[in-house]
Formats: structure tokens, sequence, C-alpha cells
């Protein structure tokens, strides 16, 4: 098999759900000497955008939509220690939860990987996050960064409720927060209070660098 057909049979196996097989395709690009980078982006990001696009259409349900998200974590099980081994001392903390009421994790998953690759530290605190563990993880860990993954339009207001507990728990100013998921905008992040937004895995550890640079320099002595 070409490259072009192992990607092209990883997007339909995504797609069709099929785990086995995208476990297999996914070992064998390896194998041929394809980087965890393109089978990610060239292959099995565009296949769930696929999925996402036949949901909407009606073409495919909650059950095609969960197998094919099984099969994508399947292969990123595998691609993870190469996407995130870089061996690098930690330069941050970042918890990092799907917010109360959403159970999307792929997109939060991501964002982990990119951030463990560039060097930060990251508690993961899984999906259906309340206000409350936010605030428990804050204080047990004192991480630099607050991450919040939200994927649905009902979900996106948990932000601003947890951004609120977490003020009235007093420990706005030890943290930064960033937001992101599918239906997130810069613009919604500036409403709720966000310190930063991002719309892609790669631009969060972009953002989240920035974050800890700023804060590390507000630290400083005058
Ligand atoms: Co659902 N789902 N789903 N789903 N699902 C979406 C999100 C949807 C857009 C599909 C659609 O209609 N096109 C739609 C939401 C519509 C809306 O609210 N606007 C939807 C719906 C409606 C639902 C249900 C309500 C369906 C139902 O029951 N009727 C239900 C809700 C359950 C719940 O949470 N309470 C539901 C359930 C599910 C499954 C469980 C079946 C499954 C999730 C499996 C899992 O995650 N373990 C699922 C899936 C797979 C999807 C789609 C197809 C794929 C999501 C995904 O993983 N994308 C999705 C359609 C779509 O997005 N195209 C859809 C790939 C991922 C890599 O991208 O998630 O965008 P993304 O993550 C990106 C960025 O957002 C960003 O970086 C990531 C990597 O680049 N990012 C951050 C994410 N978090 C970040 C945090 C940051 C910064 C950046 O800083 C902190």
């Amino acid at each position: 098999m070409s490259h072009e057909e192992i990607i092209q049979a990883l997007y339909n196996e995504t797609l069709a759900g099929n785990a086995p097989a995208v476990l297999e395709l996914t070992l064998k690009a390896l194998a041929e000497g394809m980087g965890p980078d393109t089978i990610l982006f060239d292959a099995l990001i565009p296949s769930l955008e696929e999925v996402g696009a036949r949901f909407e259409r009606g073409d495919f349900f909650v059950p095609e939509m969960l197998i094919a998200g099984k099969a994508m974590s399947g292969a990123l099980n595998v691609l993870r220690p190469l996407l995130a081994d870089t061996g690098a001392e930690s330069i941050g903390t970042f918890v990092m939860g799907t917010v109360k009421g959403d159970v999307h994790d792929i997109g939060k998953n991501l964002v982990n990987i990119m951030l463990e690759g560039a060097g930060f530290t990251v508690i993961d605190l899984g999906v259906q996050t309340a206000p409350e563990k936010f605030i428990a993880a804050i204080i047990e860990h004192k991480p630099d960064i607050v991450g919040m993954s939200a994927f649905l339009t009902t979900t996106m207001p948990m932000f601003k409720v947890t951004i609120h507990e977490i003020e009235k728990a007093g420990l706005r100013d030890k943290v930064a927060i960033m937001v992101g998921g599918a239906p997130v905008t810069q613009e919604y992040a500036d409403v709720v209070g966000a310190d930063g937004f991002a719309a892609d895995a790669s631009t969060a550890v972009r953002k989240a660098k920035e974050l800890v640079a700023k804060r590390r320099r507000a630290l400083q002595p005058a």
C-alpha cells in the first residue's frame, strides 16, 4: 500500500468505526515511516469531521459517532507516546477537564497530548467535570493554567459557572484560565472571562506557553 492508500484507508475505516482496522493501519503507517502527525491531521481528524457533518445531515446517528470516536481513541493511544515523548523538563502545570454535562473527550485528549509533548505536566480531570472538582484540583496541584473543554452549545455556559465558582473560592488570581472546544470562539471566551482560547491543539500549546510566560513576568519582583 502507498502512503496515500494508507491515509485513505485510515480515513474510511475511522468513518466506518472499524477500531481493529484503524489500529492495524495506524501501526502499519508507523512501520512504513509515516509521522504520527500525518496520521492524525491527514486521516483521523478529517474523518471525524466528516462523521460530524454526516450526523448534522442526519446520515449518521449517535452509535455511528460513538464507534468512530472509539476507533479514533484506539489510534490516539498508540500515537500518544510518539507525539508527547520529548523528554523535556516541565514548563508548567496544566489542569484540564471537559465541563460538567459533556462527555466529549477526544479533542481534550489531543490537546493534552500536545501539551505534554511541549513539556507541560498535565493533570487530566476527565469528562463531566464539576466546578468543585476543578477547585479541588487547583488547591491540590497549584497549576499555572486551568483548561476547560466544551463541545456542545448547551454545555458552554459551564465555563462561566465554573469560573464564577473559582472566583468565589478566592482562587481566580492563582491561575490562568483557558477554554476551547468545537463551538467555542474567542468572543465567547472573552464574554465568560477566560484568559485564553485556542481553536485547535497546536494553537492551545502556543497560547498556554504565552499565558505561563505572562504569569511568570507578573510574579517577578519589580
Ligand atoms: Co457529539 N456532538 N454528541 N458525540 N460529536 C458533536 C460535538 C457535534 C458538533 C456533532 C454535530 O452535530 N455536527 C454536536 C454538537 C452540536 C452543538 O452543540 N453545537 C454533537 C452532539 C449534538 C452530541 C449529542 C448531544 C448527541 C445526542 O445524544 N443526541 C451527544 C452529547 C453527549 C454529552 O456530551 N452529554 C453526543 C455524543 C457524542 C459521542 C459520545 C457519541 C461521541 C464522543 C466520543 C468521545 O469524545 N469520547 C461524539 C462525537 C465523536 C462527536 C463528533 C463527531 C466528533 C468530536 C471530536 O472528537 N472531534 C462531533 C462532530 C465534530 O466535532 N465534527 C460531535 C475531533 C476533535 C479532535 O476535535 O473536538 O473540535 P474537537 O477538538 C479540537 C478543538 O476543539 C480544540 O482542540 C482539539 C484538537 O484540535 N480544543 C481545545 C478542544 N478542547 C480544547 C481546550 C482548549 C483549547 C483547545 O483549552 C482548554
